[in-house]
């Protein structure tokens, strides 16, 4: 069951070829896969060959193999994490149950609805994404650009595949769908905010790495406790593959700001225009993205207070970050949890039942997870001598979704009136100008082992290949 079958046109480890219509289903679907690829994915890139890892096992161990490859001709294909025969639904209503390897009809409008939205984010940032090869500051980073690219089209796969097993018809025609809708449509756009946003340049590309890829850890953590077996297995083995888009983000910042300490300490200044004159990217602007970034993802976790959670928690659909390390009756009726409102013009706390709460018991772990990685990004300020530090904003902070949506307040959490938002806006979110500027510095370096001037080297190669190889062969 764990070994890849790669002979197959579709590589999968689930006995695809033990189902004939489901294999022809999903033939079917390939087509309208790659045409989407080449419509709207990696631009200009088809020539390309591009030193990528495929995942050829599920074994943590040694699951993956890195070689040149043409990137459409990546194999995209279906892997699901090794099965528990004895595997039981361990919170909610179900519990002690054994997990369902079917969907049961009175949860199957549900199941479909959380597979279509975790679907509908994978096409969507690769939509978001294509522009960027152009720009990018390095051979590396363009490779780890394609590899992420690549695997967020893998994990269309993964939905895919439940969809198409497991939904009949309907499945079928979500799929298909999933190949419709397209980031930032007005007509048809994708279903969640922050994937209607642009990635206008490499910076936008770090931080949505760092923080919106980290959304897709913590929801991915939570559906792979789900009791829908083939849900929870496929997430798993997604997450292996997640770590290093995570990665992308977290080194990509560093860098950026590594460069940018060098530029300060050089000019022994710190006014934003000097370190821009210089081609550095200034703290002001890299602290405004942060802003930006992780206020519209700590959004993609839904409404503070959600009835949807609830049932999702309780029928076992969807469970917490880690929910078998967590101590408590993984019931949690009658349990409160707490959240934010504003009182007169003030914010306060107010105790909810915690089943309605769960979309915020996941953003507060995804905010505790998000501080740790900007803390690892000040000590690079630290290092360099620079006093300076990044934070990360209140999290009622230009909110769109929940109780918090359109509150306007500062980002240290004072609640501001309209006169004074409109006054400080643009210190604290990116303004057409800092676009303009970070646009003016995208040029495209390719060749390897140089870099652009406002983006430190890596501190290593991929795969313990060295700093200068050739990641990226153009045709
Ligand atoms: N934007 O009751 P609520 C990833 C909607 S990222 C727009 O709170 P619920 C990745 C909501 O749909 C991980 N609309 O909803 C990262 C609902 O609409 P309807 C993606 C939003 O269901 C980088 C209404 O508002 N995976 O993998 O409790 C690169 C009421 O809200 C938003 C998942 O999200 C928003 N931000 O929670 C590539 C997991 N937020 O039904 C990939 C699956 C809420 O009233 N999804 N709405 O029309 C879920 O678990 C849930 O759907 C959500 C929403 C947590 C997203």
């Amino acid at each position: 069951m764990s070994t890849i079958n790669y002979s197959e046109k579709i590589p999968n480890n689930v006995d695809l070829a033990g189902d004939r219509t489901l294999q022809r289903a999903l033939e079917g679907w390939q087509p309208n896969f790659i045409r989407w690829w080449d419509e709207v994915g990696p631009d200009g890139s088809t020539n390309y060959d591009v030193y990528l890892r495929t995942a050829v096992s599920v074994d943590p161990k040694g699951w993956a193999e890195f070689g040149h490859v043409k990137m459409r001709d990546y194999r995209w294909g279906i892997f699901l994490n090794p099965g528990d025969a004895d595997r039981e639904v361990h919170f909610g209503d179900h519990k002690g149950e054994k997990a369902w390897q079917d969907v049961p009809g009175e949860h199957r409008a549900n199941l479909r609805r959380i597979i279509v939205t975790q679907g509908d984010t994978e096409p969507a940032s690769v939509e978001q994404q294509r522009h960027l090869g152009l720009t990018a500051p390095s051979m590396y980073d363009l490779r780890n650009l394609f590899q992420v690219n690549v695997e967020e089209g893998r994990h269309l796969w993964a939905m895919v595949y439940l969809l198409h097993k497991h939904f009949g018809r309907d499945g079928r025609e979500e799929a298909e769908a999933l190949l419709q809708r397209q980031s930032g449509d007005q007509n048809n756009p994708r279903i969640l905010g922050a994937f209607n946003e642009k990635t206008p340049d490499w910076l936008a590309f770090f931080m949505f790495t760092y923080f919106t890829d980290r959304d897709g850890k913590f929801q991915l953590s939570a559906l792979a406790e789900s009791a829908f077996d083939p849900l929870a297995r496929t997430t798993k083995f997604m997450l292996t593959e997640e770590a290093h888009h995570m990665f992308v983000g977290e080194s990509g910042v560093s860098r950026v700001l590594a460069r940018t300490a060098q530029v300060m300490n050089e000019l022994q200044t710190d006014d934003a225009q000097k370190v821009r004159a210089a081609g550095a990217i200034d703290l002001g602007t890299i602290q405004r993205y942060l802003n930006f970034h992780y206020s519209v993802t700590i959004d993609l976790f839904g409404a503070d207070q959600s009835s949807n959670a609830a049932i999702f928690y309780s029928s076992g659909l969807k469970g917490r970050y880690e929910e078998g390390k967590r101590t408590d009756d993984h019931v949690l009726k009658g349990q409160t949890y707490k959240v934010l409102e504003v009182k007169d013009g003030q914010l306060v706390e107010k105790d909810v039942p915690m089943l309605n709460a769960l979309n915020e018991v996941l953003r507060d772990d995804f905010i505790k997870d998000s501080v740790a990685g900007v803390g690892r990004w000040n000590r690079v300020l630290e290092k360099a001598g620079i006093a300076t530090r990044l934070v990360v904003p209140h999290k009622a902070f230009n909110r769109q979704i929940g109780a918090l949506a359109g509150i306007r307040m500062a980002p240290d959490g004072r609640v501001v009136n309209e006169t004074e938002w409109a006054a400080r806006k643009n210190e604290w979110l990116p303004t057409p100008e800092d676009f303009a500027f970070v646009a003016s510095l995208m040029g495209q370096v390719i060749e390897p082992g140089k870099f652009a001037g406002w983006i430190a080297p890596p501190v290593m190669g991929i795969n313990r290949q060295p700093i200068d190889f050739e990641y990226v062969r153009f045709g």
